[in-house]
């Protein structure tokens, strides 16, 4: 939502309105990846905090520093902060900026994938290993080999094979990757780079993660989303082309790509026969909330499909000092997903 329009936002009544109330008050969190490990909901958000950073499209403001992880026993039941799992300070490579993260289980060790700015003013991607769902989480030295960009999402295939959706537009520099190598020529600017409105959108990446989860077992591909002329999206489709916040399930035989069109602020989704798609746009699940940024993930719990996604109301419209929620989402029988409107209508 733009930050214009917060001024005059009626907080009281719009919390009213809500379809529902932030999960954690304690802290500010953000950019939610839940699963369900063990039959319980663990979910892996940022942390924000106000750092006292100056407000840009570059999103400097967001200047995270760790991790916290938070469980649930049910959607309804009370939330527990098990406090610090990860901090920049505890991981070599990187400096600065610990944006939206995930974690995935394998052979009973949990891997936490985050983004982060390294020394040289680039984001990469690391991997920490923990041995609970809720760490602490020892990070590797270095960042996975050939990453880039930010808000790594993983998913696992029915095959057990398991895949990193990730990159992310403007302050996420997935648009100065173009040329497969970071093009450092320019002032840095989230504009720079950006195809043409009438070029194809710029797409997510994907790549297949080695066995032992720890690198990319490919080269990233791109994660194409097509319109309904089979069409790739095209750069100036905003309210339509990708911008961050990968995340992909698989519902009814059909992988569903779900993603944040950012400056436009709605969560979309795509769908297609395979993982690495490509996906045809479908719609949006989330209508804008408050708060620039737009992020969430979609989980299954006991049968029924959840969007954990975030927005600024507990701050009054911080845009960086965001909150954890949780609504149902329904797919119609063709596969449709009915729009959440977070506030009613
Ligand atoms: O939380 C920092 C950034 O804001 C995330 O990486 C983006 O997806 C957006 O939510």
């Amino acid at each position: 939502m733009p930050e214009d329009s917060i001024e005059h936002i009626d907080f009281k009544e719009l919390n009213e309105k809500a379809i529902s109330q932030p999960l954690v008050t304690n802290i500010y969190t953000a950019d939610p990846s839940a699963h369900v490990f063990e039959g319980k909901i663990y979910i892996y958000p940022s942390h924000d905090i106000d750092a006292g950073d100056a407000f840009d499209d570059l999103g400097s403001h967001f200047a995270m520093e760790d991790y916290h992880v938070i469980s649930m026993d049910s959607v309804d039941s009370p939330v527990v902060d098990h406090g610090v799992a990860l901090h920049v300070d505890d991981v070599p490579w990187a400096e600065k900026q610990m944006w939206a993260p995930d974690a995935h289980e394998k052979d009973g060790k949990y891997y936490l994938f985050f983004p982060a700015k390294a020394y040289d003013g680039i984001f990469r991607i690391g991997v920490a290993i923990g041995d609970s769902p809720v760490g602490p989480f020892k990070a590797q030295p270095e960042a996975i080999k050939g990453s880039f960009s930010i808000d790594p999402a993983v998913y696992k295939d029915d095959d057990g094979e398991y895949y990193m959706y990730f990159g992310g537009i403007w302050g996420g520099q997935l648009q100065r990757w173009r040329t497969g190598e970071f093009n450092a020529g320019q002032p840095e600017s989230p504009f720079a780079f950006i195809p043409e409105d009438d070029e194809p959108a710029l797409c997510a990446k994907i790549a297949k993660l080695t066995p032992d989860l720890l690198e990319f077992a490919e080269e990233p591909k791109d994660v194409v989303i097509l319109d309904e002329n089979g069409e790739a999206l095209l750069a100036g489709d905003t309210d339509r082309r990708f911008f961050e916040a990968a995340w992909v399930y698989k519902h009814n035989g059909k992988y569903y790509f779900t993603y944040s069109t950012g400056d436009s602020h709605f969560i979309c989704y795509a769908t297609g026969d395979s993982p690495y798609g490509p996906f045809t746009y479908g719609g949006r699940i989330l209508e804008p909330v408050v708060g620039w940024t737009t992020h969430h993930s979609v989980c299954q719990v006991e049968g029924k499909w959840y969007l954990f996604y975030h927005d600024s109301s507990l701050s009054k419209g911080v845009t960086h000092l965001r909150s954890i929620k949780v609504a149902e989402i329904i797919h119609n029988e063709d596969g449709s997903i009915q729009t959440l409107k977070p506030y009613g209508d």
